[in-house]
């Protein structure tokens, strides 16, 4: 069997039959698929990981869907347990997975010190811009003018750039990709998987439901249109000035 192909992955997720979290569109199954692709590309039994997980469509990623320990934890603390379990297991791999919201918002305080003590952890970030659970709240990441529930205006803040963020704060692997990049999604997370210390990989998800249909991005090929057309690889932002990269998303390595 090929590393990789869906047959392959097949054996890595959960038989039960369950309700999927996600709505039609959902980017997060396509980080979903990347995830378990690049664990069995390394060749890596499920039975060496834990995935901690918080609250958010984010976090139904791994739980209930890997064939795996999962840990599924209360809003933005999914860092803290997963510190305390390496500590406790320095054998486990362990890799947190989370919405923007929870890891960037509620969990901020968590992923900063986290980066700071370089723990080796991996935190994958699902990015789609929002709260998506809870019905489409503005979060840290919502780019500048975006419509959301609670900015119906458009947001008036600029967003944290969550790879400065943790880059500055010490992380040693940072990189981030959208879910239409997959194959450089998958070769970053086998890389941050591998990766001892704590390597921190932002995914661009796409959010149809939530995001989507209040900026004009309804259907979920828009949404990965804007991907494709917003990010910009790291090699040809840095032959770009600040206005050619002001509605543009950097992807790419950024600490490796
Ligand atoms: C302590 C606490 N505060 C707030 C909530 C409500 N809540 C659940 S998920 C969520 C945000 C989800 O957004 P995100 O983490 O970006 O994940 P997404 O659903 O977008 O993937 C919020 C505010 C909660 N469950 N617990
Ligand atoms: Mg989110």
């Amino acid at each position: 069997m090929n590393p990789g192909t869906t047959t392959s992955i097949k054996r890595m997720i959960r038989q039960e039959v369950f309700p999927t979290p996600f709505c039609p569109g959902c980017g997060h199954g396509i980080l979903l698929g990347a995830i378990l692709r690049a664990i069995d590309e390394l060749g890596w039994s499920m039975d060496e990981f834990l995935f901690v997980s918080g609250i958010g469509c984010g976090g139904w990623i791994p739980s209930p869907h890997f064939a795996a320990d999962t840990l599924h934890v209360t809003h933005g603390r999914a860092i803290a347990f997963a510190t305390g379990a390496k500590l406790f297991n320095p054998e486990l791999k362990v890799v947190v997975i989370g919405g923007d919201g929870d890891l960037a918002s509620i969990g901020g305080n968590h992923l900063i010190h986290g980066a700071r003590r370089n723990i080796d952890l991996t935190v994958i970030c699902a990015n789609n811009m929002i709260y998506g659970m809870t019905g489409g709240q503005v979060t840290p990441t919502t780019p500048h003018g975006a419509y959301t529930m609670t900015t119906p205006q458009g947001n008036p803040e600029r967003p944290f750039d969550l790879c400065q963020l943790v880059a500055a704060a010490g992380a040693s692997y940072v990189a981030r990709y959208s879910v239409y990049h997959v194959r450089q999604l998958i070769r970053s997370l086998k890389r941050a998987l591998q990766h001892p210390g704590f390597s921190f990989v932002e995914v661009l998800s796409s959010c149809p439901v939530q995001y989507g249909r209040r900026n004009e991005l309804r259907s979920p090929v828009a949404m990965l249109n804007y991907f494709r057309e917003h990010c910009v690889p790291i090699s040809r932002a840095h032959t770009m000035d600040s206005a050619e990269l002001a509605d543009k998303i950097v992807i790419g390595e950024f600490v490796r």
